[in-house]
């Protein structure tokens, strides 16, 4: 009677862990395909995630070997471990913020882990308990229970405070109904235009149309940054910032998706303005620098750092 009743609390849990795995791969198929496809690694682990939890789930169900749902709940807490690492310090210059679809995941591979580490854990009716597994032994019986327990709500705790303590993503609603000299779109993590013209001191909107939260700010250089910063912005909500009002080109980008970058030309600075700006830029970025590698790389021949004119006749008289 009572191994009976192990045997089908066993299938239960088992059957529970393999779904739950599937959900992850759900939600991160799902967060693949509407977006985070365009994250540079991240889009690539998440396609990963998707795929070895799905066979992970098969392997559970097929093979029904404690091994396999050792593997799984391993898998489960290593997804939840990038989350909160994405959460924390970032991953891959990714920057994940409080978001339902997060939460949600959270949970579910906190609850996958639970059903399948009872799984590894507990020997199946008639197997030894020393099985194959040394280390199970000594966890089987009503410790398994302790120890599964204890870890999965020290798990849910640490989700919750990281949860509570990342940012959600602001509303900028308030701003809206202002004039806006400039509308910059984001939308699958590019800005649009990526090099967007304003006269100083205008006032840019710029509209999320993503799925998640961005940000438009002056930098990442250090020198820059602060200089103009929408905030967060959240899914389908528009930001607002006003360029500097000295002429000149700011390069800016995404706060959470480093990847994301853009230039801000403000003022008439293809022609006049050419010597200010590449003072300014020179002041900005040290010649040589990685940042000034990039500008000169990134933009058109007209936004060169050097003027024209200087060029030319350094070429005449050499
Ligand atoms: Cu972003």
């Amino acid at each position: 009677m009572m191994r009976a009743q192990r045997r089908e609390s066993l299938v239960v849990l088992r059957v529970a862990g393999a779904g739950l795995l599937v959900a992850t791969a759900a939600i991160h198929l799902d967060l693949y395909l509407t977006g985070y496809r365009q994250i540079p690694v991240i889009g690539w682990l998440f396609l990963l995630q998707c795929i070895a939890a799905f066979l992970l789930a098969l392997a559970v169900l097929i093979s029904r070997s404690r091994l396999a749902a050792a593997a799984g709940a391993g898998f489960a807490l290593a997804t939840l471990g990038g989350y909160l690492l994405s959460l924390w310090f970032g991953l891959f210059g990714f920057t994940e913020h409080r978001t339902t679809a997060g939460i949600v995941a959270g949970v579910i591979e906190v609850a996958a882990f639970a059903a399948l580490a009872v799984v590894a854990l507990l020997p199946a009716p008639g197997e030894p308990a020393a099985a194959a597994v040394p280390w199970a032994a000594a966890l089987s019986g009503p410790r398994t229970w302790w120890l599964v327990t204890g870890l999965s709500v020290v798990a849910l705790a640490v989700l919750a405070g990281s949860v509570a303590q990342a940012g959600a993503p602001a509303a900028t609603g308030g701003q809206q109904g202002q004039h806006a000299a400039l509308i910059i779109v984001i939308k699958n993590f590019r800005f649009m235009p990526a090099q967007a013209h304003v006269k100083p001191g205008a006032r840019v909107e710029v509209k999320n149309e993503d799925s998640l939260a961005h940000t438009l700010s002056a930098g990442p250089s250090a020198a820059i940054s602060g200089l103009f910063n929408t905030g967060t912005i959240g899914a389908g909500q528009a930001g607002f910032f006003t360029a500097p009002a000295k002429a000149g080109t700011y390069p800016f980008f995404c706060k959470f998706h480093h990847f994301m970058t853009g230039t801000l030309v403000v003022g008439n600075a293809s022609a006049a303005a050419a010597p200010a700006r590449a003072s300014l830029t020179a002041g900005i970025f040290p010649p040589g620098s990685r940042y000034a590698a990039a500008m000169c790389g990134r933009l058109p021949r007209r936004h060169s750092a050097v003027p024209a004119r200087l060029t030319t006749a350094a070429w005449r008289h050499p």
